[in-house]
């Protein structure tokens, strides 16, 4: 065994390809993974294992992998010691309560009495335990969405994203039990020893970095120096705006950092304070 990090990625699936997509912009050199079970990354001390998500928080717990990558709702359905590290900001998906087209489900109070069928019977029970409501619900491992068409359940709870499977099965979602995406987990069962303490710690910086950046544009302009006041009031800037002279002693360029959904919300304002040639900049890396 070596001492390298061990990372625990869903071998097969819709996290499958966004992970290692991940890494890579974190600068780890991954090869081709299909098939495989296992492979190291050429320049960074870690390898990284392929195993079905399902089992990803308990091989984490115990100590099989040292970290994993997993749905947010795999993580609490599981219950295992593990803890989240990192929100990793893709596989968004959202838990939700849905009925047949035909029914009426108007208050969450609605859902008293009735049989609910999941893949979900921990989060949901948490959940019917909080609204205080008495349902029953029913395990299922796949195909939840068909559970009322076979008269099986009156409702179900399942992971939504588009809303098109529940469309096709004539269902509506009525509540959301929660949102979920895909997260790094560690166990909170066994330490790791130093030298994995510090492989992980440039791991989470290079993460974070890439996630900042992922959520961030450089916004570029040219304004009136009378308008500086103005226009640096209107920037969302993440840090100070950096500010430089022109050729035209009369106007001045502007640089910023913005959250990457402001820009819209600003870019009229900013015209109207005078800002031309406004350009917006995709953020490779950034180190905060
Ligand atoms: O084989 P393995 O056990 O590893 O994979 P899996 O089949 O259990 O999981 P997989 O690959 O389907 O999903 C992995 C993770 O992706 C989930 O745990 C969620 O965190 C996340 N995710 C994001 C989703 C979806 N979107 C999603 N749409 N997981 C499942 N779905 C399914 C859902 O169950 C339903 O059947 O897609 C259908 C609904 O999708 P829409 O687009 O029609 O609404
Ligand atoms: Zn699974």
């Amino acid at each position: 065994m070596n001492g390298n990090l061990k990372l625990a990625v869903q071998s097969k699936g819709r996290l499958t390809d966004k992970s290692l997509e991940l890494l890579k912009h974190c600068g780890l050199d991954i090869e081709d993974y299909s098939e495989r079970l296992f492979i190291p990354a050429g320049n960074f001390s870690m390898d990284i294992l392929f195993l079905r998500d399902d089992d990803i928080p308990e091989y984490v717990q115990d100590g099989v992998a040292d970290i994993g990558i997993v749905g947010e709702n795999i993580f609490l359905e599981k219950q295992t010691q593990t803890k989240i590290l990192e929100k990793l900001g893709f596989g968004r998906c959202s838990l939700l309560i849905a009925h047949p087209e035909k029914t009426k489900l108007k208050d969450v109070k609605d859902i008293e009495g009735k049989t609910i069928a999941t893949s979900y019977p921990v989060i949901l029970k948490s959940f019917l335990k909080k609204e205080k409501i008495n349902a029953k619900v029913i395990e299922l491992s796949g195909s939840v969405e068909i559970a009322p068409s076979l008269g099986v359940a009156d409702l179900i709870c399942d992971i939504v994203s588009s809303g098109n499977t529940l469309m096709q099965n004539k269902l509506k979602g009525s509540f959301k039990v929660f949102d979920s995406q895909a997260v790094l987990i560690g166990s909170v069962k066994n330490s790791l020893p130093e030298t994995k303490r510090k492989i992980l710690s440039d791991l989470l910086l290079r993460i974070r970095s890439v996630l900042t950046a992922r959520n961030s544009k450089y916004l570029m302009m040219n304004i009136p120096k009378s308008s500086l006041n103005k226009i640096t009031g209107i920037i969302p800037s993440l840090k100070s705006p950096t500010v430089l002279n022109l050729a035209d002693d009369k106007m001045l360029a502007v640089h910023a950092v913005i959250p990457s959904d402001k820009f819209w919300a600003i870019v009229d304002d900013l015209k109207t304070a005078g800002a031309s040639g406004i350009l917006l900049l995709p953020i490779e890396n950034m180190i905060l």
